[in-house]
């Protein structure tokens, strides 16, 4: 069809004055820019990055000693993007920043529209509320505080904890939905004990006259030995997918669906001495390292990986692994909003 068309000189005089009056009457031509917005394929400003911890444990600890956690609200570095600057985005879609709170801290209570998941990457038995319920963090857990549910963090242990924030950020920015609220008291109320939401979901059972279910999953903690458990089993007993080992996405009890709207978690097992074939898929994808070393090749990047290590494949880039020993990855992306809409594509190299 291309070849067809007859190219037409749009720098002319008439047309920089008829342009000038589209302006000034809220109107551009779609010719100018129709290209730019409907791709032959993604086109992401997102570019791939690399967090290793050894370089953002000591300033995230820097800011442990500038700032208290109640003073920042959340003492957090954002992790931007280098395509996405000032954007506070790590996707086009999705926030993730490293979260720090130190012993005898409180971050206080708040809610808002946007949702959050934290993956523990250090310290144990500090705990997040959510509605009234106390979790419990540890390394390698993923804790959900789905949207506009009240939730405050606090560390009665002795040492520092540590995990990184995924939240929905730039979504709901987009779709201009997002509220906030702030409570009176730092803390709110216990209103459950300790390991109710598991009792009623986590045991492969539920209530007999349960609510109907909402779109966020009721368990608001996946233990990481449960889920290193299943992945050591299935490394051992089934056959490894060529482009990601072993992989699993967390799951809502009584949907079987993501745990959330918005951002789906999902956690892999890349075996020591395997290479993946590569992979693309149209949801940019973030990826913490909780165990193992190894290396990422992400677009035309290479990272070598170390535990705690956050990166990033941007939308539709390649990507491959090399784990040098056992190497578990935990990601998240926007995958179950690309699902519901009907977009989300994926793609396995030919050589594999
Ligand atoms: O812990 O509630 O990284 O509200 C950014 C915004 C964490 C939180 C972030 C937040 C939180």
């Amino acid at each position: 069809m291309d070849q067809m068309r007859q190219p037409v000189s749009t720098t002319t005089p008439e047309f920089a004055g008829y342009y000038g009056r589209l302006t000034r009457s809220n109107m551009a031509p779609l010719w100018e820019v129709l290209k730019n917005l409907v791709t032959a394929e993604p086109v992401s400003p997102a570019r791939p990055a690399h967090w290793p911890y050894e370089e953002v444990r000591p300033l995230l600890f820097e800011a442990g000693k500038l700032i208290s956690a109640e003073q920042a609200e959340r003492r957090v570095l954002v992790l931007e993007n280098p395509g996405l600057r000032n954007q506070s985005s790590i996707t086009h879609s999705l926030y993730a920043g490293i979260q720090l709170v130190l012993p005898g801290e409180v971050a206080p209570q708040h809610r808002h529209s946007q949702a959050a998941l934290r993956f523990i990457l250090e310290g144990r038995g500090a705990t997040t509320t959510v509605e009234g319920e106390r979790l419990e963090m540890c390394p390698g857990d993923l804790i959900l505080t789905p949207s506009w549910q009240w939730h405050d963090h606090q560390n009665e242990t002795k040492e520092p904890i540590v995990w990184l924030d995924g939240l929905d950020i730039a979504l709901v920015a987009l779709l201009d939905a997002g509220f906030a609220q702030h409570a009176n008291q730092k803390e709110q109320e216990v209103t459950r004990p300790k390991g109710t939401s598991r009792a009623l979901y986590g045991a492969n059972m539920i209530p007999v006259d349960d609510s109907p279910a909402s779109l966020n999953s009721p368990l608001m903690r996946y233990p990481y030995e449960e889920a290193r458990a299943a992945l050591e089993r299935l490394k051992q007993g089934t056959d490894w997918d060529s482009c990601h080992g072993i992989r699993m996405r967390y799951a809502h009890p009584r949907t079987g669906d993501w745990v959330m709207p918005t951002m789906g978690p999902a956690i892999q097992l890349v075996p020591g001495r395997f290479t993946t074939g590569a992979y693309r898929a149209t949801d940019g994808a973030i990826f913490a390292v909780a165990e193992g070393h190894g290396s990422a090749k992400i677009g035309n990047e290479n990272f070598d990986l170390s535990p705690h290590d956050v990166f990033v494949c941007p939308a539709w880039t390649w990507r491959s692994f090399t784990a040098a020993e056992d190497l578990v990855l935990f990601t998240f992306s926007d995958r179950p909003v690309q699902e519901k809409l009907g977009l989300w594509r994926e793609e396995r190299s030919a050589d594999h």
